[in-house]
């Protein structure tokens, strides 16, 4: 009898765990969510870094960069793509990714700014 009792005990343990997991898992897939929500075709460029640094998009999107910072910047493709002028304080620039495909830029004056847009079909 007592033996059984602690079999109870174990499995109602291992039951919370279990719920506790597939809840913050749930909450993780709508954070992101929400991320792409907002930002869904523009990219930031705000304190040295492109936000977000990875953006999904359909086929066929322009994507807009704005510049929020007080220095210059580019969006420079690094096999080909965006290539834009210098940026500077509140200037924007657009392309539009016409294919399918992993696109990864950066900006020419601080090449350690880096980012990604994944075009999906
Ligand atoms: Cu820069």
């Amino acid at each position: 009898m007592k033996h059984y009792r602690r079999f109870l005990v174990a499995s109602g343990i291992i039951g919370i765990m279990v719920l506790g997991a597939g809840c913050s898992s749930n909450q993780q897939t709508n954070a992101n969510t929400a991320v792409n929500t907002i930002a869904s075709n523009e990219v930031q460029i705000q304190g040295m870094t492109f936000m977000p640094s990875t953006l999904t998009v359909t086929q066929g999107t322009t994507v807009t960069w704005t510049n929020n910072d007080s220095v210059n910047h580019t969006v420079t493709g690094d096999n080909g793509g965006p290539a834009s002028d210098t940026l500077i304080h509140g200037a924007t620039y657009s392309y539009t990714y016409a294919t399918a495909g992993t696109f990864t830029y950066h900006c020419t004056i601080h090449p350690t700014m880096i980012g990604k847009v994944i075009v999906t079909q």
